[in-house]
């Protein structure tokens, strides 16, 4: 095994591999930036370095400086946790050329995945459902109109680099496909450096539902159910749970078998997860993408199948076979995840950065909270402001939902604005209780939260400007310029799971225009 192992990550996930490494007892070693000097991973690593400024293009995506502190500390393998260098496929060849172990899929694998019209390709190829449409992009607008007409409105258009709903546009009708066009394809130039376009029909009342997979260098590949993870905003997951509330026994099996075979045909190995839209409306299922990384929202796997995916995934990449079969795995229980956010829920969550002055972290029976902070550390402008994850084990939902009601009662942050209370008003939310999970759920929930607040309105109506409207407006401006600042990064590094919060804010910033 590893003897020493460096985390090119920060937050919630490097303190999550290093809980692995000290089981498994392999000597952790973080990396840090400026911003990052007294965090609680640099403080639970048995050593750290210094990889650069605050700014993550100066700092965790920087291949060179990271793969140099593990090859000058003696690491021999580097996980890469989720965003920043996860799905970098330059980043695993640099380790590897290092003479390291990269922890996740080969690079070639994850340079098919990355390119979502190839991903679609690939997956159709090997027998999955993929939404009706084209399969190499568009040339013209002349082509869209066609093709739009031959799959019958309404349609999406998606950028072919992209994925994370970035360079996708909804159309209707016919009459805004030209609008849509232009858009989507400056949208993928400005984000992917790349403006090709491809077309989808759309799912009706679609739900996001995900398949863990795992595959090992001996030709095992298995899959450990599925995440219900409908529940978004603005294209970031919010609350994930295990099993899939729709999920009637079948759907699992029929989509965990797609998964396996897309794995296998793509010669997979290690932790990974298909991505699947389902329709609330069919149940018919279809491949979205697949993302060669562990995912935020594994704890709820974890908790339902009783398997450590990080210490598999550091098994595997040690050429270990997988310690389980498909037939090992049992699936037991329910399990919620919220993801909390330092932001403000009553002022369009907006990022609320600064000391964090006291903490209590709930704990008692089936609760479980990976947290990236402790009292008294700083959560900062630069990264992502999701400080930490709750999640909790029910036998059944009803009992997982008491349980997450119970867990956010005890929990207290202080100093910073969180969104505990908007998960408080949640897991009271009779549309959540009954399981009405699709994509569209958070909107209707702000709208009915809004409507019982009486929020965004008064001053407006009488044709003044509010506060709430100039700290919003002073709101966009500031992430417009954090924005500029931060564009020259290469757009492959600004994908994945949240490395960043520009993206989230200019989505924000284009959301306060439509909104104003
Ligand atoms: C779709 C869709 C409907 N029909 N594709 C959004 C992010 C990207 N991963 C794919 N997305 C969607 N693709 C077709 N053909 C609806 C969405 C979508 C969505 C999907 C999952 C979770 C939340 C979503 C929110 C809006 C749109």
């Amino acid at each position: 095994m590893f003897r020493k192992l460096l985390i090119a990550n920060r937050g919630e996930i490097a303190v999550r591999v290093i809980r692995a490494c000290r089981e498994m007892d392999i000597s952790p070693v973080a990396v840090y930036s400026e911003a990052d000097a007294t965090a609680l991973h640099v403080r639970l690593a048995d050593e750290a370095y210094l990889i650069g400024p605050p700014a993550s293009s100066e700092s965790y995506l920087r291949i060179k400086r990271i793969v140099e502190a593990a090859r000058g500390c003696g690491a021999e393998a580097i996980h890469p946790g989720y965003g920043f260098l996860a799905e970098n496929a330059d980043f695993s060849r640099a380790v590897a050329a290092a003479g390291l172990v990269f922890i996740g899929p080969p690079a070639e694998v994850m340079e098919l995945m990355g390119s979502k019209i190839n991903a679609r390709r690939a997956a159709a190829a090997a027998g999955a459902p993929v939404v009706p449409g084209t399969t190499e992009p568009l040339t013209s607008l002349g082509e869209a109109r066609a093709t739009a007409a031959r799959f019958g409105y309404p349609v999406m258009l998606k950028a072919a680099a992209g994925g994370g709903g970035k360079g996708m546009r909804l159309v209707v009708v016919e009459e805004d496909i030209a609008s849509a066009f232009e858009a989507a394809r400056s949208e993928a130039a400005a984000a992917f450096g790349d403006d090709a376009i491809y077309l989808e029909k759309a799912v009706e009342r679609p739900r996001h539902i995900e398949i863990q997979i795992f595959a090992d260098t001996h030709g095992s590949v298995v899959h450990l159910g599925e995440r219900e993870c409908s529940i978004q905003r603005r294209h970031q997951k919010v609350i994930e749970e295990c099993p899939s509330p729709i999920d009637d026994g079948t759907l699992r099996a029929r989509m965990g078998e797609t998964a396996v075979q897309v794995a296998r045909a793509a010669a997979y190995v290690g932790a990974g997860t298909i991505e699947f839209l389902v329709s609330d409306v069919t149940r018919e299922f279809y491949f979205l993408e697949m993302n060669t990384r562990l995912q935020v929202e594994h704890p709820v796997t974890e908790l339902v199948t009783g398997i450590d995916l990080v210490r598999e995934q550091i098994m595997v990449a040690n050429g270990a076979p997988l310690s389980f079969t498909q037939e090992d795995i049992r699936w037991r229980g329910h399990a919620i995840e919220c993801r909390l956010y330092a932001e403000d829920p009553d002022n369009n969550f907006l990022p609320s950065p600064g000391r964090i002055t006291s903490l209590r972290v709930p704990a008692g029976p089936n609760v479980r909270d990976d947290g990236g902070v402790y009292a008294g550390a700083e959560v900062s402008i630069y990264y992502d402001p999701m400080i930490s994850k709750l999640a909790v084990w029910g036998r059944t939902r009803g009992e997982a939902i008491e349980r997450m009601r119970r867990a956010l009662g005890e929990y207290t942050v202080g100093g910073i604005k969180t969104t505990l209370p908007f998960f408080r008003e949640i897991m009271r939310d009779e549309e959540f209780i009954a399981a009405q999970l699709d994509t569209g759920f958070i909107e209707r929930f702000n709208e009915r939260r809004d409507a019982r607040r009486g929020t965004r309105g008064g001053d407006e109506r009488e044709g003044r400007t509010s506060d709430r409207t100039i700290e919003r407006d002073l709101a966009a401006i500031a992430a417009a310029l954090a924005f500029a600042q931060d564009a020259q990064a290469p757009a492959q590094f600004q994908s994945g799971e949240r490395p960043a919060s520009k993206w989230r804010l200019s989505g924000r910033m284009a959301s306060l225009n439509t909104r104003a």
